[in-house]
């Protein structure tokens, strides 16, 4: 499908989709899938099997698509961003990694970018691809005003970050670091994903999710993300993420939602 046969309102969002870098989906997993991944993530982090466990208060589960492929598999090219990523990335896009999160305690993310390298690729080669990723997240739980947020930096979806940051972007607690303290300082916008909501996004727009308040009792915040890359990057790269478990757990083939159809 081109973009010129999308539906109307389609189109519209994915107008606004590259415009501001980010797009709310309300209403993309319906409410029997977010409690069937509540109660998986809840089993996974009561038997403490998480792949990352990190100070900002995220805990990562990476190898879900091996693990839970009943769940895993249709979050890959689903239905509720499956046009916009076709429009963006069409055939060559590849699902890098299938990434769950629980903030079970206090959690305000550091500020970052999922893939770094977006505006800082000439010296990969003179004819290199230029990679690029959107991020698709899928919410579990509310994020009221006053329960939680995805935040994003205003209008970076096409402006290069200052290149006097290049060298402090990279995984901090540290919220001196003087690229978390300029992004403070930034235009920001607020999304406030409710459960079964999906936020679709260019993965190089600083962003930082937050925790408000201690969660309901039995409850924790959650989401998975699907990171999707337009070509095969190279081992080293700076990714938040590998590519590995995907492969793992869907074949390389399976990991091009979009090929051959
Ligand atoms: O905790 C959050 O809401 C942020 C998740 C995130 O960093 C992402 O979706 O890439
Ligand atoms: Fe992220």
């Amino acid at each position: 499908m081109t973009t010129a046969t999308l539906p109307e309102n389609i189109q519209r969002n994915l107008d606004t989709l590259i415009a501001d870098g980010f797009l709310l989906l309300p209403g993309a997993l319906d409410m029997p899938t977010v409690q069937a991944w509540r109660d998986c993530l809840r089993k996974h982090h009561d038997a403490k099997a998480w792949d990352i466990r990190n100070n900002v208060g995220n805990v990562a589960f990476d190898r879900l698509l091996e693990r839970e492929p009943a769940l895993a598999k249709p979050l890959v090219g689903h239905a509720s961003v499956a046009p916009y990523l076709r429009a963006l990335l069409g055939r060559q896009c590849q699902l890098r990694s299938l990434r769950a999160h629980v903030n079970p305690a206090a959690y305000t993310q550091e500020w970052h970018m999922d893939f770094y390298n977006y505006w800082q690729q000439e010296s990969e080669g003179r004819f290199a691809v230029r990679g690029l990723c959107i991020n698709t997240t899928f919410y579990l739980t509310d994020n009221t005003p006053e329960s939680g947020r995805l935040t994003f930096l205003k209008d970076y979806r096409n402006r290069p970050i200052p290149a006097e940051f290049k060298d402090n972007q990279y995984y901090t607690e540290d919220r001196n670091n003087p690229f978390q303290k300029w992004c403070e300082a930034q235009p920001q916008t607020h999304l406030h994903p409710m459960s079964g909501d999906a936020v679709i996004f260019f993965s190089h727009v600083p962003h930082q999710g937050a925790k408000l308040r201690d969660d309901a009792p039995g409850t924790m915040r959650a989401n998975i993300v699907l990171h999707y890359q337009t070509n095969p990057m190279y081992p080293g790269i700076s990714f938040v993420s590998q590519p590995h478990a995907a492969i793992a757990g869907l074949g390389f083939e399976g990991t091009f939602p979009f090929a051959g159809k």
